[in-house]
């Protein structure tokens, strides 16, 4: 069974694979995103090493000239995605979005470089500074008094979870006329983000076009602001990440090291009491998000923890049964089928581990690697998973279960 599953994974990965990248699947998603590409990478990295940097290095080659790696690059043009190209006007050749993903690049690249460094060398020096350029970025255009912040729920990689509830009440989507979504047309809608959540997306997306996307701007004047635990906590995992890298080279990592300084000082921040764990926060409307989310669990992979905080994430993860849910099982919004707002992400379970072996907690590592291999058998490659009962759920044959499955939970 494990066999035949190593073989499906790498199948998947191969057939996704369209040249110097891999789509997240096909039909559904026909371009490169940024953090997937680095987990097929990593998924890559277990078969075919030269690949896996191959696809990094085509990540980076649309890196703006401020820094940014885009979320997304079109290289060839598909109808069936919504918003395409002609909508994002995000400029570059190919063209590119206007916003960034969560920087999981150094995370994951460090492993790849460790795991054999002969092989990567040239890879991971070219990278390097274009990792550090692309960090200054984040900490330029995407950290607001120290806390990481995003401009776009697309931006957080967790488009309709419960975390952005507050920051999108406030989004005016009522004047971006008619549009047809693809993504329905793939997969079934009760599994997707709602119409209203569309078109918030598609608002805050002609906001920053509207501005040229200058990311100052967008930052802001943008609709949306809120912090996110989530992209903090990776965030300052990456710049340690990048820092042990960099030293490794025999670079002055002081810039680096400052970075996860001014990141690791602010995490209090996040701390919202009532709630007891981290959180996320509107920074339009002044507002808590309230939401025991991803940002908490992935408080572990930055070296952080707060035993209050473990009761309480062990007690919504006793809910259910495979993996992490992406929103409280208690919260009033749960849905075990519906993308972010409920269901269980082989990929964000494997970054969670990273951060349960990284603060020794292997019982919990064990188990979470248990459940997601266990979804996976029930379900296959999906997307992602109803957490309730391991079944499948969004789109099949997803290049980053197969590579969590090759890398961590097979
Ligand atoms: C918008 C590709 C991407 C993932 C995101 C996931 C989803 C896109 C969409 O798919 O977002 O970026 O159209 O729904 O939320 O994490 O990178 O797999």
């Amino acid at each position: 069974m494990t066999v035949e599953l190593d073989a499906r994974a790498k199948e998947i990965l191969r057939g996704n694979d369209r040249g110097g990248y891999t789509v997240p699947t096909h039909g559904l998603y026909p371009y490169q995103w940024n953090w997937d590409s680095v987990f097929s990478a990593w998924g890559f990295s277990t078969f075919d090493l030269p690949r896996a940097w191959v696809e990094i290095e085509t990540l980076f080659a649309s890196q703006k000239a401020d820094g940014m790696v885009p979320h997304i690059i079109f290289h060839q043009v598909d109808p069936g995605y919504f918003p395409g190209p002609d909508v994002w006007q995000g400029g570059g050749e190919p063209p590119t979005s206007g916003i960034s993903q969560p920087p999981v690049a150094a995370i994951l690249a460090r492993l790849m470089w460790e795991g054999d460094r002969d092989a990567g060398r040239a890879a991971i020096t070219a990278l390097y500074p274009k990792m550090v350029a692309w960090h200054r970025w984040w900490m330029e255009h995407r950290v607001v008094d120290g806390v990481a912040v995003v401009t776009h729920p697309w931006e957080s990689g967790r488009d309709n979870c419960p975390d952005w509830d507050h920051g999108m009440a406030g989004v005016d989507g009522s004047n971006v006329g008619e549009y047809h979504r693809r993504d329905t047309g793939h997969v079934d809608a009760d599994m997707r983000p709602k119409k209203i959540d569309y078109d918030r997306y598609l608002a805050i997306v002609y906001a920053g076009r509207s501005m040229g996307w200058d990311q100052a701007r967008v930052l802001a004047e943008g609709p949306f602001l809120m912090t996110d635990p989530a992209v903090h906590f990776i965030l300052l995992r990456a710049m340690d990440d990048l820092a042990a890298i960099g030293r490794d080279l025999g670079q002055d990592v002081a810039e680096v090291e400052g970075w996860a300084e001014t990141l690791r000082a602010a995490v209090p921040d996040m701390w919202n009491p009532d709630l007891g764990a981290y959180d996320a926060y509107d920074l339009k409307s002044g507002q808590w998000a309230n939401n025991l989310g991803t940002g908490a669990w992935l408080s572990y992979l930055a070296g952080v923890e707060n035993a209050a905080m473990d009761a309480r994430l062990t007690k919504a993860w006793d809910k259910v049964r495979y993996g992490i849910p992406s929103a409280d099982p208690e919260g009033a919004t749960f849905n075990p089928k519906r993308y972010w707002r409920g269901p269980s992400w082989a990929v964000m379970n494997a970054l969670i581990a990273l951060g349960f072996q990284r603060m020794g907690h292997e019982a919990w590592d064990a188990r979470l690697r248990r459940e997601t291999a266990d979804m996976i058998r029930i379900g296959g490659f999906a997307e992602y998973h109803d957490p309730l009962d391991g079944s499948p759920c969004g789109g099949a044959n997803f290049s980053w279960t197969a590579a969590i499955w090759l890398t961590w939970a097979g």
